[in-house]
């Protein structure tokens, strides 16, 4: 199939699920075309079947607002014509929705286009639950998902979330996020774990976000300090935002700043998590939880909020333990518990492997996409200006 696939760049789950997607696709023998403003940052070394396109919005002096979705719907209408796409899939419905559903209308109502492209849109989680629901955008981010051919959500919370919060009705298929298990696994370094957990140090312990509000990364650091109390450990906050000066003023203020090593956004988190013992993701709401999932399959028990999806990814009492976002003394207690008990900790770290083997491996996932696009394809393939005339 010729494949289009619309993500954000930016550092996100959603951008590096749909990077992952595009690659796993050209993998399998797609011809897939990645439209973006900049290379998405997973993108990596050039890979036959995968072509990204540059969204580029140009300044008028007379703007204040960019005109993103008009410049995004114009580059889909043109690698749509010039690759005779069989399906565009947009990835976070805002605004990437409306500019497919655009570009869908722009090509049902031009003679140059021969073939209309299936329009899929997935939700990821915060365009529904944060960006989306908000007034300002509500109304036409329900319209676009209604007017998509296809609609996926990374998890069934999600899926609720959705029909709850905005005026959808529409069937959503679930399809999970995944990972490539072949490359995300454990490859332990001790050179590197000595340098984060020097002597006296016992434990790592790992967050990974865009540090973001909803991922509340103060508790992050007040769960670590109650831990550290008990545990010789180590903290590694990886990525940036704007939650992350506030979470180190935290450090300082719990005296613990010694023991909080920020490490900067990184292309890489597999190095990272290799050396973790425990992951914490205290988020307000996840609708899936990617880092857990990264964690999980480098066999890092997570300690996390119950909230949204992350019920979905992980087993409490079994991958890891999930409590109220607010109950920062029970994610604590639970923490010292993993790191103080070495078998109970062992038989966490396997059955997290097992769990991401078992389910969310890409070469499980990948085909429920081929599944969706080849459903909707071979069901509305005719839909085109003319066949629909
Ligand atoms: O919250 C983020 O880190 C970014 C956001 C995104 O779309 O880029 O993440 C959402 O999508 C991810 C991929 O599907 C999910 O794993 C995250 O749980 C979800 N974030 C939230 O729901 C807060």
């Amino acid at each position: 199939m010729n494949i289009g696939i619309v993500c954000y760049a930016s550092v996100g789950g959603s951008g590096i699920v749909a990077t992952e997607l595009a690659k796993c696709l050209a993998g399998r023998g797609h011809e897939v075309h990645l439209i973006s403003a900049d290379p998405p940052f997973r993108l990596g070394d050039y890979q036959p079947g995968l072509c990204f396109h540059r969204v580029n919005t140009p300044a008028y002096p007379l703007f204040r607002e960019p005109q993103y979705v008009i410049s995004l719907a114009t580059r889909i209408v043109q690698v749509a014509r010039e690759f005779s796409l069989d399906v565009v899939h947009a990835h976070y419905a805002v605004p990437h929705a409306t500019a497919a559903y655009l570009a869908k209308q722009i090509m049902m109502a031009s003679a140059a286009v021969e073939r209309v492209p299936r329009i899929i849109t997935t939700l990821h989680g915060t365009d529904i639950t944060l960006v989306g629901s908000d007034r300002s955008y509500s109304e036409t981010v329900a319209f676009s998902i209604a007017q998509s051919d296809g609609v996926t959500a990374v998890s069934h919370s999600l899926k609720a979330d959705t029909y709850r919060t905005l005026a959808v009705e529409r069937d959503i298929e679930v399809i999970p996020n995944f990972l490539d298990c072949k490359v995300h696994r454990r490859i332990y370094n001790a050179a590197l774990r000595a340098r984060y957990c020097p002597p006296g140090c016992e434990k790592i312990i790992v967050h990974v976000s865009n540090f973001r509000p909803v991922k509340r990364a103060q508790a992050v650091v007040e769960v670590f300090a109650r831990i550290a109390e008990k545990v010789s450990s180590r903290l590694l906050l990886v990525g940036d935002g704007p939650d992350l000066g506030d979470a180190m003023d935290t450090a300082r203020r719990l005296g613990i700043q010694k023991r909080v090593e920020a490490v900067g956004e990184q292309d890489q988190v597999l190095p990272l998590l290799s050396i973790a013992d425990l992951f914490l993701l205290p988020s307000q709401q996840e609708s899936f939880g990617l880092a857990a999932l990264e964690a999980m399959a480098c066999e890092v028990p997570v300690i996390a909020s119950r909230v949204g999806g992350l019920d979905e990814v992980i087993e409490d009492g079994v991958t890891g333990f999930l409590h109220p976002p607010e109950d920062v003394d029970g994610m604590a207690a639970s923490g010292v518990r993993l790191l103080t008990k070495t078998e109970l900790h062992r038989s966490f770290a396997e059955e997290a492997r097992a769990t991401v083997t078992g389910k969310f491996c890409s070469d499980l996932v990948v085909p429920m996409y081929e599944r969706f696009y080849a459903k909707l394809v071979d069901r509305e393939f005719t839909t085109s200006k003319r066949a629909s005339a």
